[in-house]
C-alpha cells in the first residue's frame, strides 16, 4: 500500500506546545466557544482499568515513525444498541485499534496524534458527561481519570475535535490517517466534514502491521485470557455426562471463564457433539451429548480486549474408543509436527503444508479411501490478538512476538465423527511456547481427569 506524500499538519493551542521546540510549528489559535468547558462532576477514584502507559506511548512513537508526517485520527467504539444492534452480553466494547494506543473504554472518544519527524503528541477528544445518562449506565471515564490513566495529558471534549481539526486544515494541507476498517460507520464522514477535500488514508495495514508481534503488556494479557480458558475447558471435560445437552456444557466453559473475572467470550462457544462434532462452525449448541460420542469445544474467555482460541476433543464417556483414539492420535501429532517448525522466518502458509503433509503421510487407511488431511476444510492456523482472527498480513514471516493458533482437525461426517485440537503458540526467538498446553491434550491426561484423578503437574 501507498502512502503518498505526506504533509504536517497542524497542532492546536496547547497541542503546539507539546511539539519539539525543533520544529516549525504554526500557533493554531482554536475558536474559544465550541471548546467549553467539563461540568465539575466529581469521579470515582480507581474509575476504569489500569493502563500500561509506557506501552501503549511506545506503540503511539511506532506508529508515528511509520508515517512520518501527518494526522493519525483514531476514534472510539460506540454504544451498541440493545434493539438495532445483536448486543446480547455488553452494549460496548472498544475499538481494538483505539484501544491498542490508548487501552481505554472510554465510549464515543477521538485520539489525535500529530505526528511530526521527531515528535506526535497525543491529545484525547472525551465525550462530556452526562450525570443523566450516568443515573442509567454508571459512571464514566471523565477528562481527570483519563489524563491520570492514560498518561496523556492533554483531553479535550469531543465536541471540539472539528474546530481543531478546521483551524489545522486551514493553517497546514496535511494528509490524514483513519483506520477505516475498525472505526464506526459514522466516522469517516466526521472527519470529512471537518476537513471538507481532504485526502483520508486507511491507517489500518499500518497499525495490523505493529498488532502482529505482542509486546509484554499485550502478552500478560493473553496470558490471563488464555489460563482462563483453559480452567473453562477442564471444567467441562470433568463435568460431561451421557444425556447432558450441549448449551449446558457451553454454560460449564462459559460460567467458568466469567467465574475467573472474564469479561466475555472472544467469539461465540462452540460445543459439537457427534454429528455436529463434524461441523467447523456450529454453535447452536442445542443437542443433547450420548454416551460414546465426542465433544467438540472451541472457545476462548476475553479478558483485557485479548481472547484466546483453544478447542478440546473429549469422550463423553470419558474414555475414548480405540478408533476415536487412533484418530484423536493423529491429530495430536499432527499438531506436534507443526509446532516443531514455529520459529522465527516460518510463514503461516509453511506450517499449514507441513502440517497437511504430516497428516497425509500418517493417515493410512484411517479415514478410508481420502487422505485424512482432506477432510481438514479449514486452515491449521491463523493470527491471535484482539481478535480471535487478528488482522496483519500472512506473508508476514513469524517473529518472536507473534501469536498464533495450531488447529489440526479430521472430520468425518459419516461416522458423526470429529476431532480438532487447538492451542495457541508464542513465537519466540528459538520456536514456540505453547500458551494454552496446561488444558490436557493426550487421550490418557484427557480420560485421567475426566476421571477425576488429579492431573500431573
Ligand atoms: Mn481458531
Amino acid at each position: 500500500m501507498r502512502y503518498g506524500t505526506l504533509v504536517l499538519l497542524g497542532c492546536a493551542g496547547a497541542l503546539a506546545a507539546q511539539v519539539s521546540p525543533a520544529q516549525a510549528v504554526v500557533p493554531l489559535a482554536v475558536p474559544a466557544a465550541p471548546l467549553g468547558r467539563w461540568t465539575a462532576v466529581p469521579e470515582l477514584p480507581g474509575m476504569g482499568r489500569p493502563v500500561d502507559t509506557a506501552a501503549v506511548a511506545a506503540r503511539r512513537r511506532a506508529l508515528a515513525r511509520r508515517i512520518g508526517r501527518g494526522l493519525v485520527l483514531i476514534p472510539a467504539a460506540h454504544e451498541r444498541s440493545l434493539e438495532r444492534d445483536h448486543a446480547q452480553d455488553n452494549d460496548f466494547r472498544q475499538s481494538d485499534t483505539f484501544f491498542y494506543f490508548t487501552e481505554l473504554e472510554a465510549r464515543d472518544a477521538w485520539l489525535l496524534l500529530a505526528v511530526a519527524p521527531d515528535s506526535a503528541p497525543a491529545t484525547l477528544f472525551l465525550p462530556r458527561r452526562d450525570t443523566v445518562e450516568e443515573r442509567w449506565t454508571g459512571i464514566q471515564l471523565g477528562p481527570d481519570a483519563v489524563a491520570r490513566l492514560s498518561g496523556v495529558p492533554r483531553v479535550v471534549p469531543v465536541d471540539s475535535l472539528a474546530a481543531y481539526l478546521g483551524v489545522a486544515r486551514s493553517r497546514v494541507a496535511g494528509d490524514v490517517y483513519v483506520p477505516l476498517a475498525d472505526a464506526p460507520a459514522d466516522a469517516r464522514r466526521a472527519v470529512e466534514l471537518a476537513l471538507p477535500g481532504q485526502a483520508i488514508h486507511d491507517a489500518g495495514p499500518l497499525v495490523d502491521s505493529l498488532r502482529l508481534i505482542k509486546d509484554a503488556d499485550e502478552l500478560r494479557r493473553m496470558r490471563t485470557a488464555i489460563g482462563i480458558t483453559v480452567l473453562g475447558h477442564i471444567a467441562a471435560i470433568q463435568a460431561v455426562r451421557p444425556g447432558m445437552w450441549e448449551y449446558q456444557l457451553e454454560a460449564v466453559v462459559e460460567g467458568t471463564f466469567r467465574a475467573q473475572g472474564a469479561d466475555r467470550v472472544g467469539y461465540p462457544s462452540f460445543v459439537g457433539s457427534g454429528p455436529n462434532a463434524a461441523i467447523l462452525h456450529y454453535d447452536a449448541n442445542r443437542r443433547q451429548v450420548k454416551d460414546g460420542e465426542l465433544v467438540v469445544i472451541d472457545a476462548g474467555a476475553e479478558w483485557g480486549q485479548y481472547t484466546a482460541d483453544v478447542t478440546r476433543t473429549f469422550p463423553v464417556s470419558g474414555r475414548f474408543t480405540p478408533r476415536q483414539k487412533a484418530i484423536y492420535d493423529l491429530v495430536l501429532a499432527t499438531q506436534r509436527a507443526t509446532f516443531d517448525s514455529v520459529r522465527p522466518g516460518v510463514l503461516v502458509s509453511d506450517l499449514d503444508r507441513i502440517a497437511r503433509a504430516y497428516m497425509r503421510a500418517h493417515s493410512g487407511k484411517l479415514c478410508g479411501r481420502q487422505m485424512c488431511d482432506q477432510t481438514m476444510i479449514h486452515a491449521v492456523s491463523h493470527w491471535l490478538g484482539m481478535n480471535v482472527h487478528d488482522p496483519g498480513d500472512y506473508r508476514t514471516p513469524l517473529a518472536p512476538g507473534t501469536v498464533l493458533t495450531l488447529e489440526p482437525g479430521i472430520y468425518l461426517p459419516a461416522e458423526s465423527l470429529g476431532v480438532r485440537i487447538e492451542d495457541d503458540v508464542l513465537v519466540t526467538p528459538g520456536g514456540g511456547e505453547w500458551l494454552s498446553g496446561r488444558a490436557p491434550r493426550t487421550t490418557e491426561a484427557i480420560e485421567r481427569l475426566a476421571a477425576g484423578e488429579p492431573r500431573p503437574p
